[in-house]
């Protein structure tokens, strides 16, 4: 049975332009409320029947093209041994920051089925829900946005200790970002192979870092898991670089899908870039998660725009171009979502 998204995320027709959410699962949906109450956040990423639960939370309310495993990027550090908790009202806190040798020895390589197996059965059981024409998304974190966070030991506004275990101890953090890639691949490849139809990487960060570091310490190792990953199996690669225009410059070479744009930049400006590259991509995104706050009208045009801007693209899969954020209006999905259907008519 044919996926719309992964058609057009490798760049064939699809009759369905294929649409969801980054973050679709999450806190503005009353019904993760309900379930989020009785558990903690880590505690729910770990119980499959669970997970898979608020993975198909949004699908039973939208007519979304793909679900997205719902788990977190620093899942993956837990079971390398750093303790990860959410502090009330703040971001992830990781415990025991690695910011020496000493450790980076304290890190293990987990074994991926014994230790993150919870995600492939979460995907296992989603996937039984799902019609044939639905993308099971799985996904993880960059090299780099996950080391920022083992390194800060949660998020940061000017990754001073990022910056400094970069240029004093180079070797630390170039075996810090090559363990967690070594991991990563494993990590995909497991998720494949309990279901997952696509992959994502998340890379948030990179923005922080200079071109020239992007292009030496980072791109390689995103292009080696990407490597790695279809060599064992072909599903299409999502990257997103997160916020602004500058590390577009970087990806030449990029052996990806999909470039997913941040809504700060202009849709047809991205898709320009990308072509000057040389880069046969689609692309994915990218409304302004905070319209959804606005009246229908507005809603609607923005999306119209989007889908506007978008239309030179190679593929384009309509997101958003940031996670939802918990105000939002549930009822404004309803309203994007017609607007692709009937953009698509017309
Ligand atoms: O209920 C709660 O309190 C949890 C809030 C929450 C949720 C719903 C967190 C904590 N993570 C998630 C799920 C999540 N995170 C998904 C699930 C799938 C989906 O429905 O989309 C995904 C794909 C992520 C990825 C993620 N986590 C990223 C990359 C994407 C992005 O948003 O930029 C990052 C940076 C994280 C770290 C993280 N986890 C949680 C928070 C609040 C954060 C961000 C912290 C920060 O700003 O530094």
């Amino acid at each position: 049975m044919v996926k719309p998204l992964v058609e057009v995320a490798k760049g064939r027709f699809s009759k369905r332009q294929p649409i969801w959410f980054l973050r679709q699962a999450g806190r503005y949906l009353p019904e993760y409320m309900k379930v989020r109450q009785n558990v903690e956040f880590t505690e729910l990423c770990k119980t499959p029947k669970l997970a898979a639960e608020v993975t198909l939370q949004p699908l039973r309310r939208y007519d979304l093209d793909a679900a997205i495993i719902f788990s977190d990027i620093l899942i993956p550090p837990m079971a390398m041994g750093q303790d990860l908790s959410f502090g009330k009202g703040h971001g992830p806190i990781l415990k025991e920051p690695i910011r020496d040798s000493a450790g980076l020895k304290r890190l293990r390589h987990p074994n991926v089925v014994n230790d993150l197996g919870f995600v492939g059965e979460a995907i296992e059981l989603t996937k039984q829900s799902l019609n044939p024409e639905q993308t099971m998304i799985g996904f993880a974190g960059a090299p780099f946005t996950v080391a920022s966070y083992m390194i800060e030991g949660g998020g940061s506004k000017t990754y001073t200790e990022v910056k400094k275990l970069l240029f004093q101890q180079p070797d630390v953090f170039n075996g810090l970002i090559e363990l967690i890639s070594n991991v990563t691949i494993e990590y995909l490849l497991m998720q494949v192979k309990a279901g997952a139809d696509c992959l994502m990487l998340f890379d948030t960060w990179a923005n922080q870092l200079s071109a020239q570091d992007y292009r030496q310490l980072i791109f390689p190792e995103l292009n080696r898991i990407i490597d790695s990953v279809k060599q064992q199996c072909d599903v299409p690669i999502i990257y997103y670089p997160g916020q602004g225009l500058d590390l577009y410059f970087e990806l030449s070479g990029y052996k990806g899908d999909v470039v997913a744009v941040d809504w700060r930049i202009p849709m047809d400006r991205a898709i320009g870039l990308l072509n000057q590259m040389n880069l046969n991509v689609s692309v994915q995104g990218n409304l302004d998660p905070q319209v959804l706050i606005a009246e229908e009208a507005v809603v609607r045009q923005r999306t119209r725009q989007v889908l506007e801007a978008a239309e030179n693209a190679r593929g384009h899969i309509f997101n958003v171009g940031h996670g939802l954020q918990p105000h939002i209006n549930p009822e404004a999905i309803h309203w994007v979502i017609d607007e692709v259907r009937s953009f698509q008519k017309a």
